[in-house]
């Protein structure tokens, strides 16, 4: 059995190798493990509600919408629930963002850190048994801690995460994160309760087959989407969209291939919002050693300027970001 980066082997658990990790960081002080044990309780939390949620009405919509303007179900709104309380219990963070809620969490304590969460992304997914997933990031607060939160603390760009992940909640339960020393993955067995290492230093293939857009929108994608399209489908690439991101991005992760969501009319910046989709997942794929991209610059370099601000996203293996890429020039 081949071990991990940091030198632990597969079926660790996954509080053990959250431990070992800071143990090989000096300065650590625990608070970041702390909350990636925050997250994962969560995420307990949620998979038990995703997984009944046929049996107890959970799912459906409540029949209000979110700021986005999207339908919001009851399922996304337990999981930012879920997710809030912990965060505030937790006592690490001081603030959150959410893409339940219009403003920022300021949770006016001594946290030390900043998470940006989509707490249920794939929300058309949610009713019809497909897979759902949670995505998050986790940034360090510029200003000392003790002072109000400002808006350099919030507003920073995706180079400056500290650990970023996403869980998803499919034919199983995996956690996958990075804190910036590769990427590694853990399966959640119900049964114990617990989640161990299943995917050691994940690395994306450089090259694959498969391509991910919603199709139906290419009579509204900008040329050079459609010259790339056209690329792929002929050099026997193949089609696979779930329509839930981390579904889609997972499975590219290990099999190599790409995720598209680019600009159109109705989503002038595309659809996926920067700071609790696309710079986790940029993470996450450069600690893979892919590429994310808008089509002509590096998404974990936007600055951005509103914390629920969208952004065309091209994520996957890093030859493909890169011939998707040279149509725009
Ligand atoms: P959501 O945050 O409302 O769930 O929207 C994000 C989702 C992604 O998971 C998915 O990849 C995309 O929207 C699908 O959009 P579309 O239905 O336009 O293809
Ligand atoms: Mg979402």
């Amino acid at each position: 059995m081949e071990d991990s980066r940091i030198g632990l082997p597969i079926g660790t658990a996954l509080d053990r190798f959250i431990k070992r990790f800071q143990d090989d960081f000096p300065y650590a002080t625990g608070e970041l493990s702390q909350l990636l044990r925050d997250i994962a309780l969560a995420g307990k939390v949620v998979n038990r509600e995703v997984n009944k949620a046929g049996l107890i009405n959970l799912s459906g919509s409540i029949g209000a919408d979110n700021i986005q303007g999207e339908d919001q179900q009851k399922l996304d709104v337990l999981a930012n629930i879920r997710f809030i309380r912990a965060f505030t219990k937790g006592g690490e963070a001081c603030a959150i963002i959410s893409e339940e809620d219009e403003n920022i969490i300021d949770l006016h304590n001594n946290g030390k850190y900043i998470i940006a969460i989509d707490p249920l992304d794939g929300s058309s997914n949610i009713d019809v048994n497909v897979s759902i997933g949670t995505i998050f990031s986790i940034y360090r607060r510029l200003s000392p801690v003790g002072s109000p939160v400002t808006s350099e603390d919030v507003l920073q760009p995706g180079i400056n995460q500290v650990a970023a992940g996403y869980l998803l909640y499919g034919s199983s339960t995996i956690l996958v994160y990075t804190t910036g020393n590769g990427v590694n993955g853990f399966t959640y067995d119900p049964t114990l309760g617990e989640y161990f290492l299943s995917h050691q230093d994940m690395t994306i293939p450089d090259l694959g087959k498969i391509y991910s857009i919603n199709e139906a929108g290419s009579l509204d994608f900008p040329d050079p989407v459609n010259r790339y399209l056209q690329y792929c489908r002929e050099n026997e690439h193949t089609a696979r969209y779930i329509g839930s991101l981390v579904a889609d991005f997972h499975r590219n992760l290990l099999k190599g291939g790409i995720y598209i969501y680019p600009s159109s009319p109705k989503y002038p910046q595309g659809k996926l919002r920067l700071m609790y989709e696309c710079n986790a997942l940029s993470f996450v794929v450069e600690q893979a050693g892919g590429k994310a991209s808008t089509g002509n610059a590096r998404i974990m370099e936007i600055v951005p300027a509103d914390v629920h601000q969208r952004c065309p996203l091209y994520i996957g293996s890093r030859s493909m970001v890169e011939k998707a890429e040279s149509f725009h020039q």
